[in-house]
């Protein structure tokens, strides 16, 4: 079935709207980061740069890594964002741009985040490494998609809403890693679930000038314990990545450099030297 002009925009030179990516401008590696600045700060490490495209802030470098070709590319900030990075490559990938018909042969891409977080338990100090086992979103992305998941998850995300009781209309919606990521870039470092939220402030349980709605959220969400679960960590991608990683068929880890930490109320002197060993961390590995 052919997909129309307005479902999937084509731009002139047939690169994808936002992106403004060729089909084959994309790896099968994909590296996310939200600051488009981060992008060169992860290329720089390549062996060799192909080439470097970009569109608002949707910057891509796609190179080697040894005989590996990546891509690394910035989603901005925020699960909206990663609506249109996640379609996007995916069309690049499984869709005939000449034809408008999903190819026979599906790819499923390997999609790393190196991305900025806060810690909310008290012994995950700034300058961890951290693995999100589970993106927990608490926006509204994946009321817009039909998501299978799995019986583990939807009894986490239950104990996970009974907990959250109080917080009234939002609907939290869970997603595990990878399980081939996690073991092998995920290995060793520390794990648990990250939470999405929709804004960096209240959303996020800071306070600055605004009241918040949920005052405690920092404790509501540390004191939450299912067996080995417990919500580790903040930011604000990781959740619709992982859950249109899974309705799309590809393969998603979130990498967390620790920023800060939310219950010691801190925010780190040496935030690029923490983001750069989660970046040579990741090269490493893929
Ligand atoms: C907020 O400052 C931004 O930083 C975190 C959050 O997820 C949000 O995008 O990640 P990045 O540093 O990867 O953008």
């Amino acid at each position: 079935m052919k997909i129309s002009e307005s479902d999937l925009i084509i731009n002139p030179d047939g690169s994808i709207y936002h992106l403004n990516l060729l089909p084959e401008d994309v790896a099968d590696t994909v590296i996310t980061v939200g600051d488009p600045d981060r992008v060169g700060e992860v290329s720089k490490y390549f062996d060799k740069v192909d080439y470097k495209k970009g569109k608002r802030e949707f910057i891509t470098h796609t190179g080697y890594v040894g005989s590996k070709r990546v891509t690394v590319l910035s989603t901005g900030i925020g699960t909206d964002n990663i609506d249109i990075v996640f379609n996007e490559l995916d069309a690049l990938v499984n869709v005939d741009f000449k034809t408008r018909e999903i190819k026979p042969n599906f790819k499923s891409l390997n999609i790393i985040r190196i991305g900025t977080s806060g810690a909310v338990q008290p012994d995950i100090p700034m300058g961890t490494i951290l693995a999100s086992s589970y993106g927990l979103g608490m926006d509204a992305l994946m009321n817009y998609y039909i998501q299978e998941i799995s019986e583990d998850e939807k009894s986490l995300k239950d104990d996970i809403s009974a907990h959250f009781g109080h917080l009234g209309a939002i609907k939290p919606y869970l997603t595990g890693a990878s399980s081939s990521l996690i073991d092998t870039i995920g290995k060793d470092l520390p794990k648990g679930i990250t939470i999405t939220a929709p804004g960096f402030y209240a959303p996020q349980g800071r306070l600055v000038r605004a009241k918040n709605a949920v005052p405690d959220f920092i404790k509501l969400i540390n004191s939450f314990r299912s067996n080995q679960h417990r919500i580790t960590n903040l930011e604000m991608e990781t959740a619709g990545i992982y859950a249109l990683a899974k309705v799309l068929g590809h393969q998603a880890l979130s990498i967390n450099a620790i920023l800060a930490s939310r219950v010691n109320f801190e925010f780190s002197k040496e935030p690029n030297k923490i983001v750069e060993s989660a970046i040579k961390l990741v090269l490493e590995r893929i």
